[in-house]
């Protein structure tokens, strides 16, 4: 299915209609939480630019059970249960009390929260009570930024909606389900890996279970604007073009957008029968945004009782042979992988405070580029990166092995692919949509990849498709000829050298052989370093080894001519269950610049060098 059709069924057509997108897979006896799919619902969608919405914030204190058998879902048989713990009952044989269970932050992952729940990955449940008092002529989403790995949601015992997948949000029409006054909200959250899910079981990253983003009731008119996509046109400095989409919109009903450019435009356009409003409009004086300039202006978008207001950044991406060119000029992305980890206080990061610590690293690496590894992170990193000038490479978890041949999981890889564009589409920041990670080379898996890179294109022709390719070794020589690279825009290619196979000394004299005339991006590379060891620079774990690594990678680097970007591995320290070498690992992966405390190795110092003097990389 293109990915246009999938975007309609799941966002559109199931406008104020009851049970649309749910099948129940298989029998219900012998699914976990995590595989349960309920078959009724009300409407939901994800709202793009949520959080310019009005909102009444639902973060806080959430009362929790633990329920490792899902037994709030499931009867002694194994069959879903009528009066599960969605009901939130307080009867004389209720067995279960939410307001006597203790409470976690919402948001926030579970395990950095209590000891209990460090390594637990199965069913727990949220509650939570709040006062509310319903308006005439208004709709109310039930917003969840995300929910790791599959959740439910239930407003007044009633159930609203689903979803699947830990990094992307949604919204569920609570409109009907919500009273007067006293209400409250029930989410079951089951963090249990699954061998067919997106990602699959293994992982080198923490599988923090939860409400780890931002949960809150949004208000809108209704008839309001659920989605656009608004971008400078590619050989323009000028010309901007989009759409509007409108729920609840009739034929003829009339959108307009304005852009407070130094002489502020503004166009009107009409809606079409499927609510969609096609957009052109020429803004005088529009300086245009890159990393040096992030300039951002005032949008406005309305519809009859409906205004939503954007702050935006205009400028191009395209490919020219082996060059990426950024308003029509050659770049070179100098840049640093980061995962959603929260520097100092450790877990899944979800503030703006980390957004602004995680970015303003970069910046002070002399950075001008992050590869946001390896799904979506919280929108605040890519607001911060439009008001910064970071440019970004966003990526989904398709990570290593995954079920390719499984028709469900890659309707789910579209489903988050979609998700990740919808919300970020209108972000200047972002050039690149990866859609997946070292991923086994064999014909199945590249047919997966290739539908969800064409799916990509097509529901975002504006950006560049990518994907971090493992590359063959021969002898001293690196070969990047991963038949995926034919569906790709720009190459991503991780290697270790130096680290899992050969010593530094090797890493200058390594050769490379590159089958596609393409941009490429070295979008990986690194060794450990525990922060604080130090040693001889042949001395595996020091800060020596890991800066020695930097300095002849980038010797490497400097020779590979189509080479247009790079984000070594990583910018800080992050958990991970596979790392456990005591006393060194402790639980992290430390191929950090940074420590998770953000203490910074000799490497930060080696790269930031390179950065500023514009010692590595060249953008033509
Ligand atoms: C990789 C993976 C990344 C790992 C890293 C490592 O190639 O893409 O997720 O964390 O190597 O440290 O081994």
């Amino acid at each position: 299915m293109h990915i246009a059709n999938h975007a309609q069924k799941l966002f559109h057509s199931t406008l104020f209609s009851v049970a649309a997108l749910t099948t129940l897979i298989g029998p219900a006896q012998h699914r976990a939480i995590a595989q349960t799919k309920l078959d009724e619902g009300t409407y939901k969608t994800l709202l793009v630019n949520v959080d310019h919405r009005k909102q009444i914030s639902l973060d806080g204190d959430w009362h929790t059970i633990i329920d490792p058998y899902g037994s709030g879902l499931y009867t002694f048989h194994n069959e879903l249960r009528k009066d599960g713990y969605f009901l939130n009952e307080h009867k004389d044989n209720t067995e279960y009390d939410f307001s006597k269970s203790p409470t976690l932050k919402v948001p926030g992952d579970w395990n950095t929260q209590r000891e209990l729940l460090h390594f637990y990955e199965g069913p727990l449940w949220y509650q939570r009570d709040f006062t509310y008092q319903k308006k005439a002529n208004q709709r109310t989403f039930f917003h969840v930024g995300a929910a790791n790995y599959r959740s439910f949601v239930w407003v007044n015992g009633k159930f609203a909606c689903q979803h699947e997948g830990g990094f992307t949000p949604y919204d569920c029409d609570a409109t009907d389900l919500l009273h007067d006054g006293d209400n409250f909200v029930v989410i079951a959250v089951d963090a249990t890996r699954l061998a067919e899910g997106v990602p699959t079981l293994q992982t080198d990253w923490f599988n923090y279970g939860g409400l780890t983003r931002d949960v809150a009731l949004v208000e809108v008119p209704t008839r309001f604007i659920d989605d656009y996509d608004l971008h400078l046109v590619r050989g323009t400095t000028n010309q901007i073009d989009g759409y509007v989409h409108v729920i609840g919109a009739s034929a003829g009903d009339k959108v307009s957008v304005s852009i407070a450019t130094p002489t502020p435009t503004t166009v009107e356009a009409t809606v079409d029968a499927n609510g969609r409003a096609a957009i052109q409009l020429y803004p005088g004086g529009l300086e245009l945004w890159s990393p040096d300039h992030p300039r951002l202006y005032k949008v406005q978008l309305k519809t009859g009782e409906d205004t939503l207001d954007d702050e935006m950044g205009f400028r191009t991406v395209e490919v020219r042979g082996t060059q990426i060119l950024l308003n029509g000029k050659p770049i070179f992305l100098h840049g640093v992988s980061i995962h959603a980890e929260a520097p100092i206080r450790t877990g899944r990061a979800y503030t703006q405070e980390d957004a602004d610590t995680l970015l303003g690293w970069v910046k002070e690496l002399g950075g001008n580029y992050a590869r946001l590894a390896h799904y979506p992170h919280d929108q605040r990193m890519t607001r911060t990166a439009d008001r910064l000038g970071v440019l970004i490479w966003s990526e989904i978890p398709v990570y290593w092995a995954c079920h390719f041949g499984d028709p469900n999981t890659l309707a789910l890889a579209q489903s988050q692919l979609h998700e990740m564009i919808r919300r970020d589409r209108n972000k200047a920041s972002v050039i690149l949509w990866s859609v997946a990670n070292e991923t086994p080379n064999n014909p199945e898996r590249t047919k997966f990849l290739t539908t969800l890179a064409n799916d990509a294109r097509e529901y975002d022709p504006t950006r560049l498709i990518t994907a971090a390719l493992l590359v063959r070794t021969n002898g001293m020589t690196k070969i990047v000829d991963d038949p995926l690279g034919k569906a790709l825009d720009v190459i991503g290619a991780n290697e270790y050298v130096g680290w899992y196979e050969h010593e530094p000394s090797d890493i200058a004299q390594t050769k490379w052989q590159i089958d596609y005339q393409k941009p490429l991006i070295i979008s990986e590379f690194g060794a450990d370093a525990k922060f604080g060891l130090h040693g001889p620079a042949d001395k595996r774990w020091t800060e020596e080894f890991q800066a020695n690594v930097f300095t002849q990678q980038l010797i490497m680097l400097n020779n590979i001519p189509q080479l247009r970007g790079m984000s070594p591995w990583i910018l800080m320290d992050f958990r991970s269950p596979r790392r456990v070498l005591p006393e060194i690992q402790d639980g992290f992966n430390r191929k950090g610049l940074v420590s998770e405390k953000g203490e910074k190795k000799q490497a930060f110092s080696v790269l930031q060098k390179a950065y500023k003097n514009n010692g590595v990389g060249k953008a033509e």
